[in-house]
């Protein structure tokens, strides 16, 4: 192949993976992607992508595979011949891994398990990114955490990226791969998963906010995060494989917030009580939970340049405004609702 830089991206149907293959393909890259087969159409969130108009969608080729599957894996690393591979892919919800803990601990620890070998029979020098999580910190009380920071996972889904986390470090140090962990906290955007908890609010508040919805029903309101804003986290991703030397970095804003405090500053934004529109409901209680993460992101800031450039009401302001757009055309497909300007 010739000298254009060749990504793949497991996972590029997700928020983090559109983020990214958008990056990359800003950057020239040819970017290829793995994507699951499903009965509906699972990469909506490649669609800006398409409406481009420097039209690098020519330079993004999607791949039907698994990370359950090795043998798709193995296939796709042959056709594409990445230089880089960003390993996103997983079963991300922290609360369904708890019921679909063996299903989770296969895509994300042995999915990890078989990229890295498939990466390794192919002999080539392949820089390798593992989408690790504050998560694994779980409720351990240190706090803010760091690289250095005791993992204590609190969920399967922990557990999970603990392993892959390891197998990550074991292939550097047993075959000298340059692979690296991106230990990143919460970040989020208007192509978070709705049933993630802020993007689960800032729907639901824009619903209410047109009277497409009443009530909202919440867990625990106590627990604390460092939310920051995705696209930037995706950048931070890029440059771990852009330096000399392969390292492992904690990605975050170095604030935390709890759910309390994100909803208050959702609905305030609204103009609304949120006290009179959110209950709870104790399904979305977790068996175990992780109480406060707050990430000291200083060996990201010095060695790669990357810090976090919106701040949580920056955030807000970005999710709420795209959320509105969304339920304002929900409401004029229905006819219904209130009328707001
Ligand atoms: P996401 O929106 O849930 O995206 C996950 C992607 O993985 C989806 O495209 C999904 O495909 C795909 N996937 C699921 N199971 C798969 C399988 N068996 N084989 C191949 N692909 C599979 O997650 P995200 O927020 O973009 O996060 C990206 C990665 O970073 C994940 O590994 C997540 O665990 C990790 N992470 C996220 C955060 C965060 O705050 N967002 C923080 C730390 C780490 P479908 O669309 O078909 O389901
Ligand atoms: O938005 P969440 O589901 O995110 P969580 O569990 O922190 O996990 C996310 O961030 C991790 C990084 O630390 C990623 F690795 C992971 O893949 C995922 O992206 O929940 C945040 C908090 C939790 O404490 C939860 O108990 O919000 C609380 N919460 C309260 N009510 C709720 C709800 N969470 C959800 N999803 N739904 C609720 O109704």
């Amino acid at each position: 192949m010739g000298s254009q830089r060749r990504a793949l991206i497991t996972g590029i149907g997700g928020q983090d993976g559109s983020y990214l293959a958008e990056l990359l393909l800003s950057k020239g890259y040819a970017v290829h992607g793995v994507v699951r087969r499903s009965s509906t159409f699972n990469t909506e969130r490649l669609d800006a992508i398409y409406q481009d108009p420097h039209e690098t969608h020519r330079r993004l080729f999607l791949h039907y595979g698994d990370l359950t599957d090795s043998s798709s894996l193995r296939r796709i690393l042959t056709i594409a011949e990445p230089q880089e591979v960003y390993n996103l892919g997983a079963q991300s919800h922290v609360r369904v891994s708890f019921d679909q803990p063996e299903y989770t601990a296969d895509v994300v620890s042995v999915g990890t398990l078989r990229l890295l070998e498939a990466i390794r029979d192919t002999g080539r020098q392949v820089r390798f990114y593992q989408a690790s999580s504050s998560e694994m910190f779980g409720d351990n009380p240190e706090v803010p955490q760091n690289e250095d920071t005791r993992f204590q996972p609190s969920s399967p889904y922990a557990a999970a990226k603990c392993a892959a986390f390891w197998y990550t470090q074991l292939y550097r140090k047993a075959y000298g791969f340059f692979a690296c962990n991106g230990i990143l906290f919460n970040h989020e955007s208007p192509r978070r998963g709705e049933t993630f908890v802020t993007r689960k609010i800032t729907r639901a508040a824009t619903r209410i906010k047109l009277g497409l919805q009443e009530k909202l029903y919440l867990g625990n309101l106590d627990a604390s995060r460092d939310w920051g804003y995705a696209p930037e986290y995706a950048e931070a991703m890029w440059l771990m494989l852009q330096q000399e030397k392969p390292n492992d970095y904690v990605v975050a804003t170095g604030e935390t917030h709890t759910v309390r405090e994100f909803l208050e500053l959702v609905f305030q934004h609204l103009g609304l009580d949120w006290r009179k529109h959110v209950e709870f409901d104790k399904r979305y209680l977790r068996p175990a939970e992780v109480p406060m993460l707050k990430g000291d992101a200083s060996r990201a800031r010095k060695i790669l340049g990357w810090r976090p450039r919106t701040d949580l009401a920056g955030l807000v302001r970005i999710m709420v405004q795209a959320d509105m757009e969304l339920a304002r055309k929900e409401q004029a497909a229905k006819g219904v609702g209130n009328q707001v300007p």
